[in-house]
């Protein structure tokens, strides 16, 4: 495989732990929020089973967070979204679609309430901060919408419970899935969540003191050994199999969140105002034309790095591929395809062509384990 590189500037960021991971092996990135994220420390597959067995560090401050408060700072957080968040508490992360008048996904973020007047809005890779400040200036909202210096560790695998034990105490063991905390460390407060892009179990840490952090981050390897901890990143093989979505990739802007399988963070019944509701309630009504799948394919190896038709016995497309990965667990192709109506139930059968050969796939649930 032809090796290229990164050309490294101001428009796509390093992390305050980018030179650590460097010196640790990383071996290819991709760009999030215009910012270094790691894609590969060496073998997918060995990191994959390594992530399901042991436990992870995770260099992932690409995971970026738009910061609202003030007094009409939860109005602007409710338009943003369709999950209903009136009953939303003080110490908890939401998983919440972003969408907007046409019921377009514009982000897919975890958002955490810091505050009844004070949120983080953590986003995956497109600029929801611009799109805050718009409605915002359109609404006449009084808000303070930025980015904050903060950088996530995500601490993740079946391990991770006992590591982070062994640095903060018996407490955040306690602490319930999409809960957070605040935990001490060199004299630093750091804002600890149960929650990260991974089925496999973990913690994300919020630093807001980059010196504390990096010496956190040091402390995790030198405690982590005895638990073999290695660096890491969200691993594609792990994420495709747990259904986690990756925005960009198996959903846009010109998907809802019905066609994506998202109807659980969707509430049309209550009376909360949010855009694109009218929308959502019409795509209800009429019922969706598309839907995000699961599928199998019978092939060893695949790279997505567009969408890819799927064809059916008469040739016609009946839908797209837009993100697919080997799996040892299957021993076969899986990944995340969008199928028109009427092609998206379960066992419904296609072709697709990888490297000029033809494979034959079939469609599953979301997700796979
Ligand atoms: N952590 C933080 N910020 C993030 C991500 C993250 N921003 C970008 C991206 N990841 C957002 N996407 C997701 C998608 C799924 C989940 C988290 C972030 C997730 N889902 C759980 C699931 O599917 O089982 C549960 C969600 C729920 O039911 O509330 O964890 O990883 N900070």
């Amino acid at each position: 495989m032809k090796i290229y590189s990164i050309a490294k500037s101001r428009r796509i960021r390093s992390t305050p732990y980018t030179s650590r991971i460097e010196k640790q092996g990383v071996t290819a990135y991709t760009s999030y929020n215009h910012m270094l994220l790691p894609a590969a420390f060496g073998s997918l597959e060995e990191s994959y089973h390594h992530l399901k067995e042991n436990v992870q560090v995770w260099d992932v401050a690409g995971e970026r967070q738009v910061e609202i408060s003030g007094k009409d700072s939860a109005k602007l957080v409710q338009l943003m979204t369709c999950r209903d968040l009136s009953k939303s508490k003080v110490g908890r992360c939401y998983y919440c679609p972003i969408i907007d008048d046409n019921a377009g996904l514009i982000n897919d973020p975890v958002i955490l309430k810091l505050d009844e007047q004070r949120w983080w809005v953590s986003i995956a890779d497109s600029d929801v901060i611009l799109f805050a400040k718009g409605l915002a200036i359109g609404n006449k909202f009084d808000v303070k919408i930025f980015e904050p210096d903060v950088n996530i560790i995500a601490v993740q695998g079946p391990k991770s419970f006992k590591l982070m034990e062994k640095i903060f105490g018996k407490k955040i063991t306690e602490m319930k899935f999409f809960g957070f905390d605040y935990f001490e460390f060199t004299g630093a407060k750091h804002l600890i969540a149960k929650s990260g892009w991974s089925k496999q179990g973990g913690y994300e840490i919020y630093v807001e003191s980059t010196k504390s952090g990096l010496a956190l981050y040091d402390k995790l390897f030198e405690v982590g050994k005895e638990f073999d901890v290695k660096p890491g990143c969200p691993n594609l093989i792990e994420r495709i199999e747990s259904g986690l979505l990756s925005y960009g990739n198996d959903i846009d802007n010109n998907d809802n969140p019905l066609e994506c399988g998202l109807d659980k963070y969707v509430n049309l019944d209550t009376n909360v105002n949010f855009l694109g509701k009218e929308k959502l309630k019409e795509v209800k009504k009429n019922g969706i034309i598309k839907k995000l799948m699961g599928v199998i394919i019978d092939a060893k190896e695949i790279n997505v790095s567009k969408s890819i038709d799927l064809i059916n016995e008469k040739n016609l497309k009946i839908g797209e591929l837009r993100s697919g990965v080997y799996s040892p667990h299957f021993k076969k192709v899986i990944g995340i395809a969008m199928f028109n109506k009427p092609h998206f139930v379960i066992s419904q059968t296609f072709k697709i062509s990888i490297n000029d050969s033809i494979f034959e796939g079939k469609v599953c649930d979301l997700p796979f384990i």
